[in-house]
């Protein structure tokens, strides 16, 4: 008898899940990103356009990743049921339409920047996988005319066909959690941060000790946003990776991890910001940073007339994502950092251990480039960064912004005296003044925290009397230590981040 069209299109979506669930595994214990889910995925991070990318990052925010490797299952798995279907009345249709869609996965794993020929190793073990699964559970077979016969097996019972898509079923999820907990391992285990040559005081305390919904002054390694186009976070091997310096110098070198490490070391507190951050939004973080000047890692290999028009910095990471910066942002005197250190930890994984740029005053795409690998000296039409091929700004310093932590949108608070804070950040020039507007009237100043330095935000306070009962709205704005008072035309984030005053909506009871 052959089997029912529903049962086929079950055996080619389980098919399918044991051949990715064996390729994950595979490729857990070689290179995970040459998983082929991970693959695919990322593949389609890359080619997707940037108003698609846009769109998805406002939509689902830092879920957009779980939401596309999602889609890309599905898809999947439509096609998986569509060659089980196939199989059930042409064999090698169904086993074709398998095997399309594992070399689909083989050439994105293949087109990964990083790829070798060992990248396709976990795609051929999930062709394996899945045509096995399906050749077993299917219990049809072809015959010498052509047609189709179905076989006496084991799976031609209902009790049968359960117990044996039963134990594939238990096996993948078996592989697919192993791999994913591999693949999860920490490469900083066991690194211990060397101290700075110059250290900074403690932060003194900030204002979220007044109010605890007001951020931090620092913001915890465990809680700081992560934005990167990377599906699976490379996992970084400190002793083989090196950092190369070269391009347009007289004297290009390479730094192992050891070197960096003996190197003089220096502490910043720094806060970092998307350029995908709304007004309002949470892609931002200050943080003590533990690095080398890079203006010191580029005097060392004597960058060529530096005042050359154009001149930038591509640097490169090991997942083939390539930032460019202006020269000048690296080698002046705001001491961007290529650093190793975050909050007293090494760089996490996420964050791009074993190191990553981070320049003060420029969102993090044209400045930040995580487990950094080379930093070539060129000039701006020699070379385009990743975003900048996708039509984002080429140079992009963030936008001072005032945030409301609270009270949050369209909370219920009780009249009387209410308070209102926030962070405010102005990179570059500092936070001079945030003032705070209730339903449209003139501006008041709030009272300001702590002052680290002008690459650092600024957390402010205000309390003010809301009697009315009813809907009120309160705005906050940021002046710079310039004088300049936060741009209030709104932008949205592409291409060159938002702009725009935030009003928050609150009903008072
Ligand atoms: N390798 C790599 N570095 C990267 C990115 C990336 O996609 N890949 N994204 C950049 C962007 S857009 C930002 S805002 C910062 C974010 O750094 P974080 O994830 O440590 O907060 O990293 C930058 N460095
Ligand atoms: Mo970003």
């Amino acid at each position: 008898m052959t089997p029912s069209r529903a049962r086929a299109a079950l055996v080619g979506i389980i098919a399918a899940v044991a051949g990715m669930a064996a390729g994950h595994l595979v490729a857990a214990l070689t290179r995970a990103e040459a998983s082929p889910v991970l693959a695919v995925g990322s593949a389609v991070i890359d080619r997707t356009p940037t108003s698609v990318k846009t769109w998805a990052i406002r939509q689902f925010g830092t879920a957009d990743k779980p939401v596309l490797l999602a889609s890309v299952a599905v898809g999947t798995l439509l096609l998986a049921a569509a060659a089980g279907l196939l199989a059930r009345r042409w064999l090698p249709a169904g086993f074709a339409l398998l095997l399309a869609l594992v070399g689909l996965a083989a050439s994105a794993a293949l087109s990964r920047p990083a790829a070798g020929a060992a990248y396709v190793v976990p795609s051929l073990v999930t062709a394996v996988v899945a045509a096995a699964v399906l050749w077993v559970l299917l219990p049809v077979r072809a015959n010498a005319l052509g047609g189709l016969t179905a076989y006496p097996s084991g799976m031609d019972t209902r009790r049968g066909f359960l117990i044996g898509s039963g134990a594939v079923v238990a096996a993948s999820a078996g592989a697919a959690v192993l791999g994913q907990r591999l693949s999860e391992s920490d490469p900083t285990r066991g690194v211990r941060l060397p101290s700075a040559a110059q250290t900074r005081p403690p932060l003194p305390r900030g204002l979220e000790t007044t109010d605890r919904q007001i951020t931090p002054l620092r913001t915890p390694n465990a809680g700081f946003y992560r934005v990167d186009t990377a599906l699976s976070v490379p996992k970084v091997d400190r002793d083989s990776w090196e950092l190369r310096i070269d391009g347009d110098v007289r004297k290009p070198y390479t730094l192992t991890y050891a070197d960096l490490r003996t190197m003089p070391l220096i502490e910043r507190d720094i806060t970092m910001t998307c350029v995908s951050n709304e007004v309002g939004g949470q892609y931002v973080g200050g943080a003590r940073w533990l690095g080398v000047r890079v203006a010191d890692l580029l005097a060392r290999a004597e960058v060529i007339d530096p005042d050359h028009p154009g001149r930038q910095v591509l640097s490169r990471s090991v997942d083939g994502f390539t930032v460019s910066t202006p020269l000048g942002a690296l080698t002046d005197d705001r001491d961007a950092l290529l650093a190793i250190g975050m909050n007293g930890a090494p760089l996490p994984a996420t964050h791009g251990f074993p190191a990553r740029l981070v320049t003060p005053g420029l969102y993090g795409f044209v400045g930040s480039t995580k487990w950094v690998t080379r930093l070539t000296v060129t000039t701006y039409d020699a070379a385009e960064a990743y975003w900048t091929k996708r039509d984002w700004a080429t140079d992009a310093p963030v936008k001072p912004s005032a945030r409301i932590d609270t009270p949050a949108s369209l909370a219920q608070v009780k009249r009387g005296v209410v308070t209102i804070g926030g962070v405010a950040w102005a990179q570059r020039h500092g936070v001079a003044k945030v003032e705070v507007s209730i339903d449209e009237k003139p501006w008041q100043p709030a009272q300001l925290g702590p002052d680290i330095n002008v690459d650092y935000w600024r957390q402010w306070i205000l309390r003010a009397p809301l009697s009315e009962p009813g809907r009120h709205s309160i705005r906050a704005r940021v002046t710079d230590g310039s004088g300049r008072v936060q741009d209030d035309t709104r932008a949205p984030v592409f291409p060159s981040g938002s702009s725009g005053i935030q009003e928050v909506v609150v009903m008072v009871t």
